[in-house]
């Protein structure tokens, strides 16, 4: 069976509006549904209110420009590994052998996008039944000195290249709309989206607390890009329970499908 790439949305696992803070009820439940899934699943975490705020502090995304930013680097690691370890640690309670892989250490960046990655050590944990769990990091950047690589970005592209046959993004809204739902009561949902709906809508982002990687215009972007390979995904409400576990075991349409057949 082909795997699955599931991502975690930061603002599901944690409350963007504490630093530092993990959103547990959640977590746990999302360990337990990922639990149930008969197929293979890689997981892919975003920074939430873990890694945002210090990369943003910090100025990580624009590269490197003084030395003070390489604490700011190590610490903005630190906090996603803080982050991973919850994670996996969830995870492992629900009975999921999940395992840590660190980002930057398999993947080489060059001006914000990964040039290549290692993904031998991640298909072969994923053989041997494993789980692996990697989230958005502070990684080397080959122009830009250093740069953060988001979880969107990450997760697309491992689904190209480990062969997964569907990537699931679990975010904290029911998917894609046409405004922003929290600013504009008209705001309509999309139940797919292709380049060329795409092109038409002006939409404005979803976030009221910017991420320094881009909220939901990054993520269509990026799953635009991975529908181009042939591969499938749907944006949709991990926060609301049973969604995603519905979701890793083969349903489709419970939010906004992205590149898949109409
Ligand atoms: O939340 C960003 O990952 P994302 C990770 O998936 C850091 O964009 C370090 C801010």
């Amino acid at each position: 069976m082909k795997p699955y790439v599931v991502k975690l949305g930061g603002s599901v696992i944690t409350d963007k509006k504490k630093p530092f803070s993990v959103r547990r009820q959640n977590l746990n439940r999302l360990a337990r549904e990922l639990s149930k899934s008969k197929r293979p699943l890689v997981i892919v975490h975003g920074g939430g209110s873990f890694g945002h705020p210090l990369a943003s502090k910090y100025k990580i995304s624009g590269g490197y420009r003084e030395e003070r930013q390489l604490m700011g680097f190590a610490l903005t690691h630190r906090a996603m590994e803080q982050l991973n370890a919850e994670v996996v640690g969830a995870m492992r309670s629900a009975g999921v052998p999940a395992v840590a892989v660190q980002t930057s250490a398999c993947a080489v960046v060059k001006n914000g996008n990964i040039l290549t990655l290692e993904k031998r050590p991640i298909k072969k944990l994923l053989d041997l039944g494993l789980v692996p769990v990697l989230y958005g990091d502070t990684v080397p950047d080959l122009q830009k000195g250093m740069g953060i690589l988001s979880g969107d970005q990450l997760a697309a592209r491992l689904a190209k290249d480990i062969g997964a046959s569907r990537i699931i993004f679990g975010v904290d809204v029911d998917g894609v709309y046409t405004s922003d739902p929290r600013k504009n009561r008209g705001a309509e949902i999309l139940k797919n989206i292709t380049q060329k709906d795409w092109n038409q809508l002006s939409f404005s982002g979803d976030s009221r607390i910017k991420d320094v990687t881009g909220g939901m215009k990054n993520k269509v972007g990026e799953l635009l890009k991975l529908a181009k390979s042939g591969i499938e995904s749907e944006i949709a409400n991990a926060a609301k329970p049973g969604t995603i576990e519905r979701l890793v075991n083969g349903e489709r349409g419970l939010g906004t499908i992205i590149g898949g057949r109409k």
